[in-house]
């Protein structure tokens, strides 16, 4: 695994800082006491502090940092490794230093994890992406999503060992897959049985968000037309991607996750390592004879509202939805299964429960 230590800190996007902000409360400066209100009978008004475990947490947040992860899968040349590249290269951390893949992308052969530390008012994110091989360059593409839903187990697998340890760490190390990129090929034709199979598959077992492939492809109708084909296809092959559905939490969830089911997925992306000036800007684009695409330009495609929306809106929300669901789902079964696992006494179960 590639591990580049960088860091974000100090740098002028506004809008990343804008959104760690809304990950983490702005630093506020703690009281050396409690607050109280102030004035007479002030014990009476039962002031208890609950409000300071915000700080608390954001206290412990950034002294542990926290693991991110996210997979890139779908046929082969749809330009996974270089949304790759395209991520860690755009504003989440282009003020970093160490980012050195300059080099033509090489046809990916085996599942790679990629690594980063961001850190952004003094919270450290170890942001890794998983790089996978194509598929769909074999005659016989069956079970092709074998090797990937593997790899994810693996990863659930490894967490639940570290949990059922009866010296377990404090903090188990999370490689667990938070979010699968499935890159949908811009034929502006229909899914393929390839594609469905495969989605239908590993939808049970990550969050699955789809994205349609080199969109700088596709004329303005011609996306439009073909997002609505893909969620019409989604919906009657009963293929659940994230957010799903009954996951909302309330109302506001529902609304806001609607809107974003029904018009942004799939979110048709344009990737690109490459810089170029523009308007006296250094920005990452594709470089054509009728112009520069921008890909961080949302009059271009849609990268940055994926990448807001994975970074930014849903991170933490993607990691409860792979606790609380799919890892819960492989424990259950492999607690129930208990197979190769060491039994679950009272004393692990007690040990589980003071460490809580
Ligand atoms: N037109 C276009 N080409 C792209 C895009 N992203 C990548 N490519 C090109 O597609 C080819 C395959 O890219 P690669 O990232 O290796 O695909 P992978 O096999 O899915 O990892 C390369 O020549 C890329 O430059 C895109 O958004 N639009
Ligand atoms: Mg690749």
């Amino acid at each position: 695994m590639t591990w580049i230590f960088g860091s974000t800190k100090g740098s002028a996007d506004n809008k990343i800082e804008a959104a760690m902000s809304e990950l983490v409360p702005e630093p506020r400066q703690k009281p050396a006491v409690p607050m109280k209100p102030v004035g007479i009978n002030s014990n009476l008004l039962g002031y208890i502090g609950i409000d300071t475990i915000i700080e608390q947490m954001r206290k412990k947040t950034m002294k542990t940092g926290f693991d991110f992860n996210i997979m890139v899968v779908g046929q082969s040349g749809l330009g996974k490794s270089t949304l790759v590249n395209t991520l860690f290269k755009s504003q989440v951390s282009r003020k970093s230093s160490g980012w050195n893949r300059e080099e033509k992308i090489p046809k990916t052969v085996e599942i790679k994890a990629i690594g980063h530390v961001i850190e952004e008012g003094g919270v450290k994110m170890k942001l890794t992406v998983i790089d996978t091989p194509g598929f769909g360059d074999q005659i016989n593409n069956e079970n092709c999503w074998e090797p990937i839903e593997k790899y994810i187990n693996e990863q659930y697998e490894k967490f639940l060992k570290e949990e059922v340890n009866i010296a377990r760490k404090k903090r188990i190390p999370d490689t667990r897959v938070h979010c699968c990129l499935y890159f949908i090929s811009p034929t502006g034709h229909s899914l393929r049985p390839l594609d469905l199979e495969f989605m239908k598959h590993l939808s049970k077992v990550v969050n699955i968000i789809p994205v349609i492939a080199k969109a700088d492809t596709m004329t303005l109708e011609e996306k439009t037309e073909f997002k609505q084909r893909v969620r019409k296809e989604l919906e009657v092959n009963g293929i659940e991607f994230y957010p799903q559905k009954e996951f909302d939490e309330d109302l506001e969830d529902k609304t806001e996750n609607d809107k974003i089911r029904q018009e942004s997925m799939p979110f048709a992306v344009v990737g690109s390592d490459k810089e170029y000036q523009v308007n006296g800007k250094r920005i990452l684009g594709r470089k054509t004879p009728w112009g520069v695409i921008e890909v961080e330009n949302l009059n271009h495609c849609e990268f940055a509202l994926l990448r807001d929306f994975v970074i930014r809106t849903h991170l933490q929300d993607l990691k409860e939805v792979t606790h609380n669901i799919h890892y819960e789902t492989y424990r259950a079964k492999r607690l129930n299964d208990n197979g190769g696992l060491p039994p679950v006494t009272a004393e692990t179960e007690e040990n589980h429960e003071s460490n809580l």
